[in-house]
């Protein structure tokens, strides 16, 4: 096991596979028992190819056997940042193979992120594409070497240009027969936590967890060979990737087709083209896709489901998606550390317009609790706390901050505020967590407010929601200047040029003298939220009445 991961207790990890939850197969596995069983079926589309199974195992192989050569190893990190291609999988499947373990990165993440995780995960290497939405990460992979102290292999997805970079076709090698592979138990990849520090924390899934996750999520989805999943979100996020996502659909022997852009264009070009039956978004994509779709001449007829997730869809969207694409709606309300709650796809519309139903294992133990860790009744909101069968134990290398946020029993405390109503589904109502939720892309404040203190001009900072029609919520930061105040469009210029991803720069700047405090002298942020409340949100609805 890969050392700094904490992992289940044997008792547990006993009764996940009594069960039949952890079956010991292997992602590796996966694959070549599709490649065997649905051999020339087309697996993957992307803006390019069309890959089967066959295509796609014998591929993922030699790429094994030349990242072996380059001397990737059993367990070491490799910092995965590419776009919605089919390389993704390619390499996914590879470093699968090997053992070693993927870190994924989003497309959206620049050198402060990925410099963190080559530095912080001790990466290998650092595998990413050549230009992407206009921008070029090879130059991000140059910055990113000339800073991390021991600067990992660079493989870049497409042409490596001028820089000294290996270009990943190149890495084909011939297969080498019988390597033991890693086992079911172990990590099988770092995916990234929305995060509530400093620095974001990296969650280790194992083989034998996440298979089983994406395993039942094809039952509750009705996932099948005959699926075809459109890839419209960044596909290195756990929604897409297993609920049931890209994964849950390879397993089942169905086709994946990935969209480059999520726009309504691209998407319903592809819905219509590749007769698409299951796709996912977050409320705000759902919101520009029914917008458009009501204009549309492409015939969206084959969607059966569209999940919305990620964050809180209102009942307003809810209601639209029925009429507008003639789809069932699946609310999904998960968290890469592990629970997914789905809406069933035969559940009464009042649930699944309301709430964003219930875990997908009977082993789901799911408690909503008081400041005091004490059970509430039924209906009442309280804290979500929880532990089961895909949910970790812990953060990688993490243990002060695991403390914190596992109780002695192992439950991982989400930092979500919900009710759970009389049958058992959960309603999302709030959140504990110093977070913001920017139509799905979630933002840590104290990581923001690291960037904007380290500007000589500001003296405190404290990053909270804003509400917003759009997105639901956008941030807003609240300065403390020191002396001089900057003004708020440099500050805003100067946490971006630190390098950042572009939604985690403060969407506003409000200059205070002092911060309101709590009882025991802490910064209040419900007292800041509640004064965008009374002060910004009447001001704004004014500006958007003139406009
Ligand atoms: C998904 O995963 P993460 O790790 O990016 O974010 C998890 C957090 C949750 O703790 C919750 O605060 C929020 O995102 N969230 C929702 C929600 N879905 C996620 N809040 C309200 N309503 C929902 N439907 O976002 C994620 C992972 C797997 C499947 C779906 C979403």
């Amino acid at each position: 096991m890969l050392s700094g991961c904490p992992t289940w207790p044997e008792e547990f990890a006993r009764y996940y596979r009594q069960a039949g939850y952890w079956r010991g197969e292997t992602f590796g596995e996966l694959l070549r028992r599709g490649a065997e069983e649905h051999g020339e079926r087309i697996a993957l589309v992307d803006d390019r190819r069309r890959i089967s199974y066959r295509e796609l195992d014998a591929r993922a192989d030699r790429l094994t056997a030349g990242l072996r050569e380059l001397g990737v190893e059993y367990q070491d990190r490799v910092v995965v940042q590419l776009p919605n291609i089919a390389e993704f999988f390619e390499v996914c499947f590879a470093l699968f193979r090997l053992g070693a373990v993927p870190v994924f990165a989003l497309p959206s993440h620049r050198l402060t992120e990925v410099g963190y995780f080559c530095e912080f995960s001790a990466a290998t290497a650092y595998i990413t594409t050549d230009t992407e939405a206009g921008f070029d990460h090879r130059e991000l992979a140059a910055e990113v070497t000339a800073k991390v102290p021991e600067p990992p292999h660079v493989i870049i997805a497409g042409d490596p240009g001028e820089h000294p970079f290996h270009a990943l076709e190149d890495l084909h090698a011939e297969p080498v027969a019988d390597r033991a592979g890693p086992s079911s138990g172990d990590i099988a990849f770092l995916q990234l936590s929305g995060g509530s520090t400093g620095v974001p924390k990296l969650i280790p899934r194992t083989h034998d967890d996440y298979l089983y996750s994406f395993r039942a999520s094809n039952d509750i989805c009705g996932v099948d060979a005959d699926t075809v999943y459109l890839g419209a979100l960044p596909i290195a996020h756990n929604f897409p990737m297993s609920s049931p996502g890209t994964f849950g659909v390879l397993h089942a022997g169905g086709r994946v087709v990935l969209a480059r852009r999520s726009s309504p264009d691209e998407v319903f070009e592809l819905i219509e083209r590749e007769r698409v039956t299951l796709t996912a978004a977050v409320p705000p994509l759902a919101l520009v896709w029914l917008d458009a779709a009501e204009e549309t001449e492409r015939d969206l007829s084959s969607l059966r489901v569209l999940q919305i997730g990620g964050a809180k869809c209102s009942e307003e969207v809810a209601r639209r998606v029925r009429p507008t694409f003639g789809a069932t709606l699946q609310q999904v309300f998960g968290m890469a550390e592990g629970l997914v709650n789905y809406t069933r796809l035969d559940d009464p519309e009042e649930v699944v317009l309301t709430t964003q139903g219930r875990p997908i294992s009977p082993d789901d133990e799911v408690l909503v609790v008081d400041d005091e860790d004490r059970p509430v009744a039924t209906g009442e909101t309280g804290h979500l706390l929880t532990r089961g069968p895909y949910t970790i134990r812990g953060y990688y290398r993490a243990e002060e901050h695991n403390a914190a946020v596992f109780t002695p029993q192992g439950f991982y405390r989400t930092g979500d505020v919900v009710r759970r109503t009389p049958q058992g589904n959960i309603v999302v109502e709030g959140r504990a967590k110093d977070q913001i939720n920017r139509g799905g892309e979630k933002v840590a404040a104290e990581e923001i407010e690291n960037h904007l203190l380290a500007h000589q001009d500001v003296h405190d900072a404290a990053v909270v929601s804003m509400p917003d029609e759009y997105l639901g919520e956008r941030s807003c930061a609240f300065v403390v200047p020191r002396g001089h105040p900057p003004r708020g469009r440099e500050l805003i210029r100067f946490v971006r040029r630190r390098g950042l991803a572009g939604y985690k720069v403060p969407d506003r700047v409000e200059f205070v003298e002092r911060f309101p405090r709590t009882g025991v002298g802490k910064t209040s942020k419900a007292d800041l939220r509640a004064a965008i409340e009374r002060e910004l949100v009447p001001h704004l609805h004014e500006e958007k009445k003139r406009a």
